[in-house]
């Protein structure tokens, strides 16, 4: 496979650009070879600049819940970005977008629209603290909320771990009221809830975790996780940057039928341009500057091309059996996958749940941060690699989501399963 193009850009790029990429993922340390440099895509293919085509199963993180290029999305800005690309000035389709977001997810009575799911999450916790006076946030093991201070906590393992600075430049005294502890393990839950000690603004968590690979949560976590903060007073926040429009149009709330009291949206709401969203009750939403003494701002929010992309994308989710189709396809594909697994003389275990999937590279059940982190990233590494030789696009990391879109077809579904055991029986040599 020729990438001398990529090589020449990376070389460049290193120059001039932290790591030679704008986000770290990207730069593919995790997985032994250096990034792909991409050109162009259309539908489920990805197409990089030495022209090597492949079948994406990235997404760009989760975004390309449609494919890439969808003609209504494409059209949608190119129309818009003819009237203007910015104005720093309110326009009629954040209205419009606010409205069909509000009406799709339930929870959601009023939402402010920002540039990325960092800052909704940033904001989220900003007007927790900000509405109920009190400043402890609790995260999960194993949960990223994006790299705003207050997330970037190296959590320990353990009962409950008081955040230490995951990353240089964080200080102690924004991360000391920051306490992850074990995702889908209640009774750790109920006891730091109860803590009389720390004055908790919020609890944050992914509803379904994609960032140690996907995790789905007990139901009964959920549930004890909605009774213990209502009983407290605790806001509790959904991130839903991944699940929400990913695993039903009320996302991962609709499909758990649990209600947060504040949600993060982005990546699918922006269809690809940067968007990231924040929202839920009046009571709480209308605390928000300019209502309210809650500040949060930015100069490209509601951006008009973002938000016509998002209602080109969200319009195109509710049509009649949209993730009905995504599911059937999703489920078939995940058992192809789990029967080539069962084949393999690689342990491995397939977490799924809609059209998001992880394949961990491990014989123990998945279930939380300490779980995932027994899989074999250096077989993931090699099987990445396997798999990029053969056309196949995936996440540069074990401990990401896979994504199947409604652009995949069932042909390239089963090259991708036949790509897939032909990768296993190497791994096991
Ligand atoms: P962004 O700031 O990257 O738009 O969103 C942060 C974020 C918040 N919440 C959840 C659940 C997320 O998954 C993310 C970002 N996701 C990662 C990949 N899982 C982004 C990829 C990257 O960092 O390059």
């Amino acid at each position: 496979m020729k990438t001398d193009l990529s090589a020449e850009f990376f070389s460049k790029a290193k120059t001039v650009i932290p790591g030679g990429v704008n986000s770290p993922v990207r730069a593919c340390k995790s997985v032994g070879c250096d990034p792909l440099f991409v050109k162009k895509a259309q539908g489920a293919i990805i197409t990089d600049v030495d022209g090597n085509e492949y079948i994406d199963f990235v997404g760009s993180w989760g975004p390309m819940i449609l494919g890439h290029t969808h003609p209504a999305l494409v059209e949608a800005v190119r129309e818009t970005a003819l009237d203007g690309t910015s104005f720093g000035a309110p326009t009629p389709l954040e209205v419009e977008l606010a409205e069909l977001v509000c009406d799709s997810v339930p929870s959601l009575e009023k939402v402010r629209f920002v540039n990325s799911g960092t800052e909704a999450t940033m904001s989220a916790i900003r007007l927790a603290r900000g509405y109920t006076g009190r400043n402890v946030v609790v995260k999960f093991d194993g949960c990223y909320h994006g790299h705003a201070d207050s997330f970037l906590v190296k959590a320990g393992s353990g009962v409950i771990t008081l955040g230490i600075p995951g990353s240089p430049g964080v200080p102690d005294d924004i991360v000391k009221n920051t306490v992850s502890i074990p995702y889908n393990d209640s009774d750790t839950l109920e006891k730091t809830l109860r803590d009389e000690t720390l004055d908790i603004a919020c609890v944050i968590i992914e509803p379904v975790a994609g960032n140690m690979g996907v995790i789905v949560p007990e139901l009964s976590f959920l549930k004890k996780l909605r009774e213990l903060t209502s009983e407290l007073g605790i806001i509790l926040i959904f991130d839903e940057v991944i699940t929400g429009f990913r695993l039903a149009l009320g996302g991962a709330q609709e499909r758990f039928g649990i209600t947060p009291d504040l949600t993060c949206l982005g990546k699918i709401i922006g269809g690809g341009l940067p968007v990231g969203a924040y929202g839920g009750k009046a009571e709480i939403m209308n605390t928000v500057a300019p209502d309210g003494p809650v500040y949060q701002a930015g100069t490209l929010s509601g951006n008009p091309l973002a938000m016509a992309a998002g209602l080109a994308l969200v319009k195109e989710l509710r049509k009649p059996g949209f993730y009905d189709e995504l599911e059937e396809k999703s489920n078939w594909f995940a058992e192809g996958l789990r029967k080539v697994g069962g084949n393999a003389s690689v342990p491995t275990v397939l977490n799924r749940i809609g059209s998001m999937m992880t394949c961990f590279f491990t014989g123990s059940p998945v279930t939380d941060f300490e779980s995932a982190m027994k899989s074999d990233t250096d077989l993931y590494g090699r099987h990445f690699r396997q798999m990029l030789e053969g056309g196949f696009w995936l996440a540069p990391s074990q401990f990401e989501a896979a994504f199947v879109s409604a652009a995949h077809d069932r042909s390239q579904l089963e090259k991708a399963l036949i790509m897939t055991e032909s990768s296993f029986k190497k791994l096991a040599n």
